[in-house]
Order: structure tokens, then C-alpha cells, then sequence
């Protein structure tokens, strides 16, 4: 046989195992060494395929995709520095759980480290972050290597989905020549269909009580969702609020915000609540429940940090140790949280009752002081305006930095079907333009709300837009610069500094950028048409970019303005009050 021959029927077997195994997206950037895999899944002709130039971008792009479907989605490149591009989305996929399946080619063993072209160490390459690294061996096409080529495809797969979802990295060391040869006959061979099961983890009557015993007489309880993907998750703990009268703080990534379920228990102005070190002194608290990874909110996590004496309990559904302050902490590891909130619903846990009528009490008025409306335009307003007008079944991504948290303080639980997703796995401002691209790819509109700062970081991902017609509107909250800088205390002293460090002002014309994109554009100076240039996006489709223009100073006024009055108000309720709460 051949190796032209060997080569095809080796790539073509792992490429029909992948879509066995349930691939439908593959994102591929341009490249030489990795001919033979590209041209086979476009010769397949079963898969989505995408293609972007820039490989930092395509991996946050196959991210996004990911993140949207849970399902594994394939990235493919050639050897050389193009690998190296995909380490920050990899880094995202691993904390954030998300299942990535890197495919990059390779100089064959004769031609590393002996000068030969595009040629670097590929060799775990991305250190820990992927769940498995394997070098593929050389293309062969007997019966006993196409066998391993299909298990390592189906491998893959399993072990990117077993929980903590992940990637998987395969490098495929390739000799020339690289064209398949795709007129012979029976190159895909046959499907492996063997099942792959997975049990459902729950814990024991026993452990159950356990955790019962802990809790007796423990009054004052929350119930915390930080970001987590399974909606019925979110449905569990509101029936689990319900049955004992708890309050849930619920993270705008927890998929409890947005939806039909009940509201009655989520108090969702936490963190605005929690923001006053006094007001956090006068709350007893005797346990806290958290499902999800950690919130968005730095106030609960000051309240936790400050808190060391309660019981805190954390459900995770894979493993993971994420507890950053160092409260004694009861694991519930592999844990479905679904049959736990069940379980734990069964028992009568006394919630004082005057605990969670003021905790419904004090969101309600905190809400009213976050949505209170003016005309000129705030960065909370910006979020309010997209709550406002966003359709249903579309998809909210808030960039980091201010965003996010913006929407975390002015997004308020609603009945909207819609999903507001972030990458929170390390937080960067890198590839947050292609990760909501790929959301937009499964054919979800899909609104980006994002800072100048963070847009011009990730601005080549808008070649995807453009090149696929995808459905974004950008909410470019444009402060010429980076905003959550003015809140640290660098910010205070105008030092001399600040400016060239922090501040950053990049002085960008959007307009200019949005008609290199084909992108339509609107720069609306007050609400009213701010909520009219949203409209238009959400009816005409394609790519828009709002832009919003702040002040960073007078942002941060007018965030502390609010933060005041929730503060006082909340201090009047907990000292005039005789209860220590
Ligand atoms: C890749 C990466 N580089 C740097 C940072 C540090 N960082 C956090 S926020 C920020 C500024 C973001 O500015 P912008 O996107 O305009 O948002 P704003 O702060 O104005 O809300 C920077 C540089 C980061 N998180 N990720």
C-alpha cells in the first residue's frame, strides 16, 4: 500500500469516528503541514466547517460555539507558532469546563529539532491544561492501526465530555506528501458504534443526613448559584428555595435570572446589598449553600472571606477545589446537584422567617435605586436598555472587566428567555469579540456588551462576522480606555502615571472600523435612541455596533451614588432594628 494511501484512509477513519461521535463544528485555520486533515473534513462533507485566519481567534471562536451547544467542537492548525495562538481559549476551556478538541500537525520525528522549517516543540505544548495529550503515530492503514486511529477519535470525545469537561490535544506528525488521494475507494471505513454511558453521582441517604445534621438550627441560611450551564440545575434549587423559604443569590451566569420558573426567592442586588463592609457586620449568617463556580460578585466574596464560622457547603457536579478564601469548607464532590436539592428539599430546615422576608425586602428597594432612569446615558443603562429590548431565545455575553459586572449589578431576574454567558474561566479581556461569534454560530443572535479596551483587543474575530454574515449587536461601552481601573485606589491620586498605565486611551475612530467590517453603526446620545438603535439591530440582523460613549470619572460617581443610597438604606433598616440580622 502506498502512503499516500495509508495517509488517507488513516485520516479518514479518525475523521468519520469524530462525526460518529457526535461532531458536527470544526473550525480550521489555513496552514500546509495540515493539509491532510483539513482537505479530509471538508471532503467529508458532513460538518459545519469554519475558517478563520487568525488561530487565537478561531480557538475562542470554537469556544464560544462550545460553551452555547456543551457539545465538543474540533480546531484544526498547522505546526509552528499557529499552535502556540490557541493557549489563551485553552486556558478559558480548562476553567471554564468546556469541551475543546485540538488537532494540530506536526513535522514528522526526523525533522524536529534539526532546523527544519515551522517547526517547534509541540509536545504538550499547553502544559496541564489539557485533560489528555497524545502524539498520534505515524499514518498507517492496517487493520490494527485504523482501529487505534477511530479509538483515539472516540477517546477524545469521551474524555473532553467526562466531567470537568476540557480539551484534548492530538498532535499528527505528518510526512509529505500531504494530499490525500480521495478517488479511492472505501477510505471512511466502518462506524464504531459502541455505547458510552455515564451515572448519575447522588449521595447516600446517610450522607444526605449528614449534611442535615450540620444544618440543625442553623436559621439564617443562603442558597448561592454561581455560573453553571444546566438549566435544570436552576429549576432544582428554586423548588428547593421554595420548600424551605431560603434566599438564592443568583450570579447572572447562574441561568437563574432569566427564565419562567419562580423568582420569589432570588435576590439578584447582592452584591450592590453586600457592597459596605458595616452593612456586611450586621448580617449574622449561619450558612450558605453554593451550587455553580464562584459568583461574579467581589462583595460575596468579602462577605465569605469575612464570614469564617458559618457552615459552607459546595456542591460540585465534577471535582474541583474552587474555595479562594480559605473558609472551612463540606465538598460534595461528583455530585448531581439536581438529586441533591431534591433530597435536601425532604427535610424541614427552619428558615427564620424575618431573615428572608428582608433579604425580598431589601433586593426590592436596591432594584428600585439600580433601574431608575435618566435620559443621558450611564453604563448601567446600557445593560438596562438591552433587558429591555433583547429578543427572546438570543444570547447576552458580557466581556470582562466592567461589563460583566454591570450586568451582574443591573441585570434583574425577568421571565425572558435568555441566556447570559461570559468567560469567567480566567477572565480575560483576549477573544471576547470571537467567542460571542461563535455563540452567534449555532444560530443564536447574539448581543455583545463590551468595553473599547477589550473590543480592540479581540478586533480580528470581526472577520468572522463579516465572512459568515453572523447575527451580533456589540454594545461598544466606549470610555476610551479601561474603566474598572478608575476604582482602584491608583486612580485617586491622578498620579502622573495612571494615564500611560491603566488608563490607556487609544483615541479609535469606531465608525471607521465598523465600515472596514461592513458593519452598520449608530452612535445614539440619549436613551431613547439608544433603545431605538437596539431595535433596529435585533430587526436587521447582521452585525452592528452601538457605541455608547462614557466617562470613566463620571462612572465612577455615578456608580458610588447608588452604592451610597442602598447603603444608608440598608444601615437604617439593620441598626434601627432591634434583630441582629
Ligand atoms: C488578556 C488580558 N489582558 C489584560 C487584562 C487586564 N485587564 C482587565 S480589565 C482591563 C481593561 C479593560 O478595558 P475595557 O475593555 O475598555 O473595559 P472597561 O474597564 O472600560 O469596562 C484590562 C487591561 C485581562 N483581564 N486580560
Amino acid at each position: 500500500m502506498s502512503y499516500r494511501e495509508s495517509l488517507t484512509k488513516y485520516i479518514a477513519n479518525f475523521v468519520n469516528q469524530l462525526y460518529v461521535s457526535g461532531v458536527r463544528n470544526v473550525v480550521i485555520s489555513p496552514g500546509s503541514r495540515s493539509t491532510p486533515l483539513s482537505l479530509t473534513f471538508a471532503e467529508y462533507d458532513r460538518f459545519q466547517l469554519w475558517v478563520d485566519i487568525d488561530e487565537r481567534s478561531a480557538a475562542f471562536f470554537a469556544l464560544g460555539m462550545a460553551k452555547e451547544t456543551r457539545e465538543p467542537v474540533v480546531l484544526v492548525c498547522t505546526s509552528g507558532t499557529a499552535a502556540a495562538n490557541y493557549y489563551p481559549a485553552i486556558i478559558e476551556a480548562h476553567y471554564s469546563r468546556i469541551p475543546l478538541i485540538v488537532l494540530t500537525a506536526d513535522r514528522p520525528h526526523e525533522l524536529r529539532e534539526v532546523g527544519a522549517p515551522q517547526t517547534i516543540n509541540q509536545l504538550k505544548i499547553f502544559g496541564d491544561y489539557p485533560k489528555w495529550f497524545h502524539e498520534m503515530a505515524l499514518p498507517s492503514a492496517t487493520v490494527e492501526m485504523l482501529r487505534y486511529a477511530r479509538n483515539q477519535a472516540k477517546r477524545a470525545i469521551q474524555t473532553a465530555l467526562r466531567p470537568n469537561c476540557g480539551v484534548v490535544h492530538l498532535n499528527f506528525p505528518l510526512r509529505e506528501p500531504l494530499v490525500p488521494d480521495f478517488t479511492l475507494q472505501d477510505i471512511w471505513g466502518e462506524e464504531e458504534k459502541s455505547l458510552t454511558l455515564r451515572a448519575v453521582s447522588q449521595l447516600s441517604q446517610p450522607n444526605v443526613e449528614l449534611l442535615i445534621d450540620k444544618l440543625k438550627n442553623k436559621k439564617r441560611g443562603i442558597l448561592v448559584c454561581g455560573p453553571q450551564d444546566r438549566t435544570e440545575l436552576g429549576s432544582a434549587i428554586v423548588d428547593l428555595a421554595e420548600a424551605w423559604g431560603i434566599p438564592i443569590f443568583a450570579d447572572p451566569l447562574s441561568l437563574l435570572r432569566n427564565g419562567k420558573h419562580s423568582n420569589k426567592w432570588i435576590v439578584e442586588g447582592y452584591d450592590a446589598i453586600l457592597k459596605s463592609k458595616a452593612v456586611r457586620d450586621l448580617l449574622e449568617l449561619d450558612f450558605i449553600i453554593r451550587f455553580g463556580a464562584m459568583p461574579v460578585s467581589k462583595a460575596y466574596l468579602q462577605l465569605l472571606q469575612e464570614k469564617q464560622g458559618i457552615e459552607h457547603i459546595v456542591v460540585e457536579e465534577g471535582e474541583g477545589y474552587r474555595e479562594p478564601v480559605g473558609v472551612p469548607t463540606h465538598f460534595l464532590n461528583h455530585c448531581d446537584g439536581v438529586h441533591l436539592c431534591r433530597d435536601l428539599a425532604s427535610y424541614p430546615i427552619k428558615i427564620d422567617e424575618k431573615w428572608s422576608a428582608n433579604w425580598r425586602k431589601w433586593n426590592t428597594y436596591t432594584k428600585e435605586v439600580l433601574m431608575e432612569k435618566q435620559d443621558r446615558l450611564t453604563e448601567g443603562l446600557a445593560v438596562i436598555g438591552i433587558q429591555q429590548t433583547i429578543p427572546d431565545h438570543t444570547v447576552l455575553f458580557a466581556s470582562n472587566s466592567m461589563p460583566i459586572r454591570d450586568v451582574d449589578t443591573f441585570w434583574f431576574s425577568n421571565q425572558q428567555l435568555v441566556k447570559v454567558l461570559a468567560n469567567r474561566g480566567a477572565n480575560g479581556i483576549d477573544g471576547i469579540i470571537s467567542t460571542a461569534l461563535g455563540i452567534s454560530a449555532t444560530d443564536k443572535h447574539t448581543t455583545l456588551l463590551i468595553g473599547d479596551v477589550s473590543f480592540l483587543h479581540s478586533l480580528n474575530g470581526l472577520l468572522l462576522a463579516k465572512n459568515y454574515r453572523l447575527n451580533l449587536t456589540i454594545v461598544l461601552i466606549n470610555n476610551n480606555g479601561g474603566g474598572i481601573f478608575s476604582f482602584l485606589p491608583q486612580a485617586k491620586d491622578k498620579s502622573k502615571h495612571y494615564e500611560l498605565l491603566f488608563g490607556t486611551p487609544q483615541d479609535i475612530d469606531i465608525q471607521k472600523l465598523a465600515a472596514a467590517y461592513d458593519a452598520s453603526y449608530e452612535k445614539p446620545e440619549n436613551w431613547t435612541n439608544y433603545v431605538r438603535a437596539l431595535e433596529n439591530s435585533y430587526q436587521r440582523g447582521g452585525l452592528t455596533i452601538v457605541e455608547v460613549e462614557t466617562d470613566r470619572t463620571e462612572n465612577v460617581s455615578w456608580h458610588q451614588q447608588k452604592w451610597d443610597l442602598i447603603k444608608q438604606y440598608l444601615l437604617h433598616e439593620l441598626e434601627g432594628s432591634d434583630d441582629v440580622l
